[in-house]
């Protein structure tokens, strides 16, 4: 029997579509920021998410960089998206969630897609983007010694050569796993201006960190010496300012209620961090909404300044 001939590449692989806008920046070496889209889709409710979309781009141009918010479009990873690209993956309530093992079978199949942090950052780095924003990590969920659920993320982020811009982790993790994982892969943090690690919604998760960058330039110096040494990511761990922070005392509270309803619904995988955030959000009355959407715009100012930073 013949063996059936291979598939070609472009099949299985097709071209990653660059804007415009994002093309130019990368040839012309202006800074880019990348962006992710399963925040945008899985993250933030409906239709709040879309306007979202809008300022988190503008936060990353008022830092000095170019935005590209990241999504999988009929099996095609797009790498900044048209206004009617965003609002199909803000609209969609089907769309699926993909993390670095799902691009294969979102491109050979067709399929279209919101991309993680994994997801996001290997075509950000593929596309010659440094630096990406985001909300929180995702990282190693509680009782992960039972259920061994720990995310993609921090494998992806081992491997993948990018500046992280982010809030901590998502606080339904267990973080001081979560910061230990990262230690044994390697993953290079800083905190920005402080060695206390956020807690995503609230200032400080408890835990602590070694390093921190006092400014963009510093964050920029620390990620082109990890690119001289080895591949991998330097997330820089951007704390809300206290007045800022969504009260830890409601903070603790409904998170509790989050985690026990995830836990008598029975959900499962890739579906318990919509699900625990999306109970927050109504749980607090619209508060952590609120404070979420303010830390990933922080992040996505800061980012752009280091983007800057590194093509300055
Ligand atoms: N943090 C948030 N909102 C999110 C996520 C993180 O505040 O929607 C998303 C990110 O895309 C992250 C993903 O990569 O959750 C991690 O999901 P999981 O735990 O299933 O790996
Ligand atoms: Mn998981």
């Amino acid at each position: 029997m013949q063996p059936s001939p291979p598939v070609p590449a472009s099949d299985v692989s097709p071209e990653v579509v660059l804007s415009p806008e994002v093309a130019d920046a990368l040839t012309t070496g202006r800074p880019v920021v990348a962006l992710e889209s399963t925040l945008l889709a899985h993250g933030l409710p409906r239709p709040d998410n879309r306007k979202a979309a809008d300022d988190v781009e503008g936060a990353v141009r008022r830092g000095g960089a170019v935005p590209a918010t990241i999504a999988v479009l009929d099996g095609v990873p797009h790498v900044g998206l048209t206004a009617d690209e965003v609002d199909r993956v803000c609209g969609d309530p089907d769309l699926a969630k993909l993390s670095v093992r799902d691009l294969p079978v979102a491109a050979a199949l067709g399929l279209s897609g919101a991309t993680t942090v994994s997801s996001t950052s290997l075509l950000a780095a593929r596309a010659g983007i440094e630096v990406f924003a985001t909300g929180g990590l995702g990282g190693v969920h509680r009782h992960a010694s039972e259920t061994f659920d720990e995310s993609a993320d921090l494998g992806a982020l081992a491997r993948t050569p990018i500046v992280v811009v982010c809030a901590g982790v998502k606080s339904i993790l267990d973080v001081p796993a979560t910061l230990e994982r990262l230690e044994s892969l390697s993953v290079t943090v800083v905190g920005y201006g402080t060695t206390t690690f956020p807690g995503f919604y609230v200032t400080d998760s408890g835990s602590s960190l070694d390093w921190s960058v006092a400014d963009p330039e510093q964050a920029a110096a620390v990620f082109a010496a990890r690119r001289a040494l080895t591949p991998g990511a330097v997330v820089v761990a951007n704390p809300l300012p206290t007045d800022q922070q969504l009260d830890p005392e409601l903070h603790d509270r409904v998170l509790a209620d989050a985690l026990a309803a995830a836990e008598a619904a029975g959900v499962r995988g890739k579906a318990v961090t919509p699900f625990v955030l999306d109970h927050l959000h109504r749980a607090s009355g619209g508060a952590t909404l609120e404070v979420n959407v303010r830390l990933v715009l922080r992040n996505a100012e800061l980012a752009g300044r280091i983007a800057a930073a590194l093509r300055g």
